[in-house]
């Protein structure tokens, strides 16, 4: 079964390259530009730009791309994308090879500010076939991923000097779990102020989404700026 599974898949593979060969394209006019392939042979397609509302440097993919680094958009970069044709979607991804933080889009987009995956973040993106639901264009899921945790620095508070300072500190929505699954009873901070500076669990614990933490300042040199590493996860 697997084998026969891959030599289709491989066959599959060869007649996408064949579509898109330019003497195939060339014989093929009635359904508009080359980039669009055939009847039957649709070739994906979408715009990715470096400048909010499809400006900056855009430049337009019709293959997975597991590596946007080198490329004119280039990686960590995107902030608008659009030109997906119909019956297909993209996935983002903020790693490349399809790793990191997925958000599945098939619409234009004129901004990815405030968007799950974020503005100036994809490194990797593949097509996905969409179907539809009565009238509802549904798009595939992003591919399940492990449960894992990542540390966030944080640093915007100023420790008042005179007194301890309590300030709150949020997990980012892709990864809204305060703790770390690898280690739950830890305390899931670590303090990177200067050395002066000592940092402690307020109210002896910490909420779901978020964390207070006390700070203290006994060198009365002057206000600090506090800065820690958060452990988040995501599931
Ligand atoms: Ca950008």
């Amino acid at each position: 079964m697997i084998a026969s599974f891959v030599r289709s898949v491989f066959l599959a593979g060869a007649i996408t390259v064949s579509a898109l060969s330019p003497a195939f394209a060339q014989t093929t006019g009635t359904t508009g530009s080359p980039p669009s392939g055939s009847r039957g042979h649709p070739v994906n397609s979408v715009t990715l730009c470096s400048d909010v509302a499809y400006g900056g440097v855009c430049q337009w993919f019709t293959q997975d791309t597991p590596n946007l680094i080198g490329t004119p958009v280039g990686n960590d970069s995107v902030s608008s994308l659009r030109g997906m044709r119909a019956g297909s979607a993209v996935h983002l991804f903020s790693d490349i090879n399809f790793q990191g933080t997925c958000q599945a889009l098939g619409f234009d987009t004129p901004s990815l500010f405030n968007t799950v995956i974020g503005n100036d973040r994809v490194s990797s993106f593949k097509f996905v076939s969409t179907s539809m639901d009565n009238t509802v264009v549904v798009i595939p899921p992003c591919p399940s991923r492990p449960v894992e945790t990542k540390w966030f620095s944080q640093s915007s508070a100023v420790i008042n000097h005179w007194a301890s300072t309590t300030r709150t500190f949020v997990c980012p929505p892709d990864y809204p779990d305060v703790g770390d699954v690898a280690a739950p009873a830890a305390i899931p901070f670590g303090n990177r102020s200067s050395s002066n500076v000592s940092a402690s669990l307020a109210g002896g614990g910490y909420g779901y989404q978020g964390i207070d933490v006390t700070f203290w300042n006994p060198n009365l040199t002057g206000d600090q700026t506090t800065n820690i590493s958060l452990a988040c996860h995501n599931g």
